[in-house]
């Protein structure tokens, strides 16, 4: 965690907790948009304009927020406007770090060199994904939430393919993103992460009642969760679905039942896979190697060799 722009402590998973020991995730610090012309977006500040090659995106494979938006980015059909950069899948005491010459715009070991960069007496943690802006040398925003609609409309004439939050979706995408986030998205997490029994508790019932209701709403053979368009929230559904029974059924406890017993929501979430470009955006070893890397869960370190995904087998790139 940096604190005054200063790392100061070995990277610990849980640095924030409410009264009951439940898990509690950082806001996101940077806000700013890029939109086509520049003009300030819904938060933030203006002077980002949509330029070919300005851009890069840092990520992690692991981790479902990050995933948000490599899948927007391919999916928009920007890969070759936006660059790219991976972090290595184990979390360290000094939290992300990059292969050698794995982040060409910044040089950096570690992401939290990207925030300091950023802002010299930046505080909090080193999170991803990041947008970072090559011509003013910032951060535009680290909120995969806000990344994921810039990718969808900010980049005007460059992006192209579906719309992801069509306007006469908005309120229904808005409202079904709000119960799945923290049900689910961020309720493995807080099982995972809980400090206290009840805290977990919670937690669990949440993940599997929200499973529950999304196998429900997929019964009656709608291809997406809203119907005939594929919108942002099937994209946010999809990054813990397909690491469900990889990491957050053994590793984060959530054992109650797999994705593999959810009928609907297995074929649901293999048809994502399988659109074109999606399988590109999912790697399971990285994903195991890094959740399985987190100490504090795991000390031993050891990774799982199982389970069998074989719905993850025979997608196209
Ligand atoms: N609000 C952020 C959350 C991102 C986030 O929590 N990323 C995690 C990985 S899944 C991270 O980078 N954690 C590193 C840390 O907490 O030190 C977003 O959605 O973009």
């Amino acid at each position: 965690m940096l604190v005054n722009g200063t790392w100061v402590a070995k990277w610990d998973p849980v640095q924030a907790k409410d009264e009951k020991g439940g898990f509690v995730r950082q806001v996101s610090s940077f806000r700013n948009w890029v939109t086509p012309d520049g003009a300030p977006g819904p938060t933030g500040r203006g002077g980002f304009a949509a330029e070919a090659g300005r851009y890069h995106l840092y990520v992690a494979l692991i981790c479902p927020w990050a995933s948000r938006t490599l899948m927007a980015r391919k999916l928009k059909g920007l890969e070759d406007a936006i660059s790219l950069s991976i972090v290595e899948p184990e979390l360290t005491d000094q939290g992300w770090r990059f292969a050698a010459g794995a982040d060409p715009v910044n040089g950096a070991t570690y992401m939290h060199e990207i925030y300091t960069r950023a802002d010299p007496g930046v505080n909090g943690r080193a999170t991803v994904p990041v947008l970072w802006d090559k011509a003013t040398g910032t951060i535009v925003n680290n909120e995969s939430a806000d990344i994921l609609r810039m990718f969808n409309t900010g980049f005007g004439a460059l992006a192209r393919g579906p719309d992801l939050y069509p306007a006469d979706l908005a309120p229904q995408i808005d409202a079904l993103n709000d119960a799945i986030y923290p049900a689910l998205n961020n309720g493995v997490y807080r099982a995972g992460f809980a400090t206290t029994q009840i805290a977990y508790d919670e937690a669990f019932h949440d993940v599997f009642a929200t499973l529950d209701a999304l196998e429900a709403r997929m019964s009656d053979g709608r291809p997406w969760l809203h119907g005939d368009r594929f919108t942002e929230t099937d994209i946010r559904a999809f990054v813990t679905l397909v690491r469900f029974d990889a990491a957050y059924h053994g590793l984060f406890k959530c054992n109650l039942r797999r994705l593999a017993d959810y009928p609907h929501l297995s074929a649901y979430a293999q048809r994502i896979y399988q659109l074109p470009g999606m399988a590109s955006t999912v790697d399971i070893g990285h994903i195991k190697r890094g959740y399985y890397s987190i100490k504090a869960l795991n000390p031993s370190g050891i990774v799982p060799l199982g389970p069998e995904l074989g719905w993850l087998d025979g997608a196209q790139g």
